[in-house]
């Protein structure tokens, strides 16, 4: 008894305010333990001083580590990853592309493209797999096997997808906000091929001047122990877009990468949209997910868990206008040629609007270099005339509706640690 209580009261304590608490309450009577299991990120030193304030006793030598024998690893059959990328959690498996890399080619390689995944990969068989499409409050339901949905007309997008936490880690040299230590590469362009969301939704019966419905909702193959799926919501319009740069797209050919077929709308956050999905519902209101509701949001500095209302705040659909540099790291040495040195990196918008500017700075914006880019959001090759040893350089991006990025982070810390866009500062040592 020791046991599960004490650690239903563990987790209870920790998830008292976020609404993950619904979920472990599911556990009540019984183990805990493949919570603890599932969400693997939360086997982190901060997590376990926050869990010691609940300890309420100590379980008795003899009773230790029956439990988590028969527990078998809920990621034992995820797929083998590229060395190369660095992890932010292993279980569930998240991980960037090396900035060095990212910044090599505009479309990011397949085996580096970020991974950002809250449960375990699901094993999709392609022979079964079913999308179902409802329209609530009509009895048009479909359902489509992967071979019908190749049938649809296909279609190729070249678009980037962001993580609307790329960048937390700025936030949290701040002050530690709750979700993974996104560095600046949970971003990625890739070539997408796949079939319009809205071709499958008017097959399944929908109306496209029926305006009583708002949202899509999808729910994910990804099931947590309590048999949620990870689900989320579109609102109709990107839906039924016409514009060919915006389908929803299935990374790469159905084919070449069956296990991940996904959804992708160019630009939102991809917390939106991406996964294996296996139900699409047509609806009036917004899916009511965690994810949804309660993940996907942006703050002002002052709320914390104890202020936060998240009813107040809309989910985050289209991501802000944000850059990184990528070469030079972080306290790299490098070699001055002729008083200039070379700055790389990638700026991009969200909600489809083109960069027309980075400005980049090696003195706190005295003098903002005005840089050239070779492709729109990608590439920044700045020069600008650099005279002390150590310097901080700074990159600011403008979009095509002369949005910009604050000057700082501090002003748009979030304990959600989301939509982290303040001007990317690298301090570089220099030698000449
Ligand atoms: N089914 C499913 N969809 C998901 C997620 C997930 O864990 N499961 N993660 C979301 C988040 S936070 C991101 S950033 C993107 C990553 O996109 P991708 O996995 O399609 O590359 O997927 C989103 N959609
Ligand atoms: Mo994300």
């Amino acid at each position: 008894m020791g046991h599960i209580q004490r650690r239903c009261v563990r987790h209870h304590g920790l998830y008292r305010r976020p609404p993950r608490g619904d979920q472990i309450l599911l556990a009540a009577g019984s183990s805990v333990e493949p919570f603890w299991v599932l969400y693997g990120m939360h086997k982190t030193a901060q997590v376990l001083e926050i869990l010691e304030r609940y300890r309420i006793g100590n379980l008795r030598k003899e009773d230790v580590g029956q439990m988590s024998e028969d527990m078998s690893d809920p990621y034992s059959n995820d797929p083998i990853r590229h060395a190369a990328l660095k992890p932010a959690s292993k279980k569930p498996f998240n991980a960037e592309c090396p900035l060095a890399i990212l910044v090599q080619s505009f479309i990011t390689p397949n085996e580096l493209f970020y991974v950002r995944n809250h449960l375990p990969v699901p094993n999709v068989d392609t022979e079964t797999y079913e999308l179902e499409v409802e329209i609530e409050g009509t009895n048009k339901t479909a359902t489509f096997t992967l071979d019908e949905l190749k049938k649809f007309p296909k279609h190729t997008i070249t678009a980037t997808i962001m993580c609307a936490g790329n960048r937390r880690g700025d936030m949290m040299k701040v002050k530690p906000v709750k979700g993974l230590n996104w560095g600046p590469a949970a971003i990625g362009n890739a070539t997408w091929t796949g079939v319009r969301l809205r071709d499958v939704l008017l097959k399944a019966g929908l109306d496209e001047d029926d305006t009583s419905y708002n949202h899509v909702q999808f729910e994910g193959v990804d099931i947590d122990v309590t048999g949620k799926m990870y689900a989320a919501s579109i609102p109709i319009w990107k839906a039924l877009d016409r514009e060919g740069r915006r389908p929803a797209s299935v990374r790469n050919e159905w084919g070449a990468y069956p296990q991940r077929p996904r959804l992708s709308y160019t630009g939102y956050s991809s917390g939106s949209g991406g996964g294996e999905k296996r139900k699409v519902t047509v609806s009036k209101v917004e899916s009511d997910s965690h994810w949804q509701q309660f993940d996907y949001k942006g703050f002002a500095p002052c709320v914390d868990y104890d202020s936060v209302d998240f009813s107040k705040s809309p989910a985050i659909q289209e991501l802000p206008i944000i850059s990184a540099i990528c070469v030079p790291s972080e306290n790299e040495t490098v070699q001055v040629s002729e008083g200039h040195i070379l700055v790389k990196g990638y700026a991009w918008s969200g909600g489809g609007q083109k960069i027309v500017r980075v400005d980049v700075t090696a003195d706190k914006g005295e003098k903002l270099a005005c840089c050239q880019f070779r492709c729109a959001g990608y590439g920044i090759a700045a020069s600008a005339l650099v005279l002390d040893p150590v310097v901080e350089i700074w990159a600011k991006a403008v979009d095509s509706c002369y949005n910009t990025q604050p000057e700082r982070v501090e002003h748009i810390w979030n304990f959600r640690g989301v939509l982290s866009n303040a001007y990317h500062r690298v301090t570089v040592h220099l030698k000449r």
